[in-house]
């Protein structure tokens, strides 16, 4: 039995739950609450970087996100002949994971600004920082504009499908910028996966605002 470490707001705990769905091994796979704010979690003793999602297979400790997304694709690839989470081959696995790349690195940034807040007193805001940060999310943004992305994988979303719906989950649990205002189509891709994929509403953080795909 494999065991999460994670918590309800994580983007990329969901990403790991929702993959794990998507692939059949919810069954297979334990979540166990874990607090990165508290020293006595045993998650730093776990992991040493006392981030989550970290998995705990057998001896095994297995992070980050996508390392762990890699390990599900093992499993899966081997018993199925086939992946879903990373379809195709050469430069298309490797254009996919890197649009899998800035995904997690506009939630990094996401995060950071999270953590801006948390840590420091109000009158040390560093409004320079968070403007650093967010400028990497709207690049991205500008980014996936451009490609104009439908959502066409039914009910087999890529890696990089569901770390997107996780992260623009992200940004309006957060309310760090409306995405939107950046790509106004993701509103149509958000409804089509939310229809395809079970485990979307199934994850959502509990305090989340509504939305037509929630
Ligand atoms: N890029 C990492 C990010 C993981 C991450 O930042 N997780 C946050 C919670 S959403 C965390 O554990 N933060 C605690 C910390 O940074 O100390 C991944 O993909 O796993």
């Amino acid at each position: 039995m494999m065991i999460l470490r994670t918590s309800p707001p994580s983007p990329f705990g969901r990403m790991v739950k929702i993959a794990a769905d998507v692939l059949g091994m919810s069954g297979d796979m334990t979540v166990v609450a874990a607090d990165t704010n508290d020293p006595d979690d045993d998650l730093r003793q776990q992991n040493p970087l006392g981030k989550i999602p970290t998995l705990l297979v057998g001896d095994d400790v297995i992070y980050d996100t996508r390392v762990i997304l890699d390990y599900f694709d093992q499993l899966y690839t081997a018993k199925h002949g086939t992946s879903i989470l990373y379809p195709g081959t050469g430069m298309e696995t490797i254009r996919l994971k890197t649009a899998l790349a800035r995904v997690i690195g506009m939630l990094d940034a996401g995060i950071l600004i999270v953590y801006e807040g948390r840590f420091r007193p109000e009158n040390m805001r560093v409004e320079s920082f968070v403007d650093y940060q967010l400028a990497k999310v709207t690049r991205s943004f500008a980014e996936i504009k451009a490609e104009n992305p439908t959502y066409t994988n039914g009910a087999t979303p890529t890696a990089t499908d569901i770390a997107l719906a996780c992260a623009l989950d992200h940004y309006d649990y957060r309310k760090q910028l409306d995405w939107r205002d950046y790509c106004p189509s993701l509103a149509s891709w958000m409804m089509d996966f939310s229809n395809a994929v079970p485990s979307y509403k199934a994850t959502l953080p509990d305090d989340i605002e509504p939305a037509e795909w929630r």
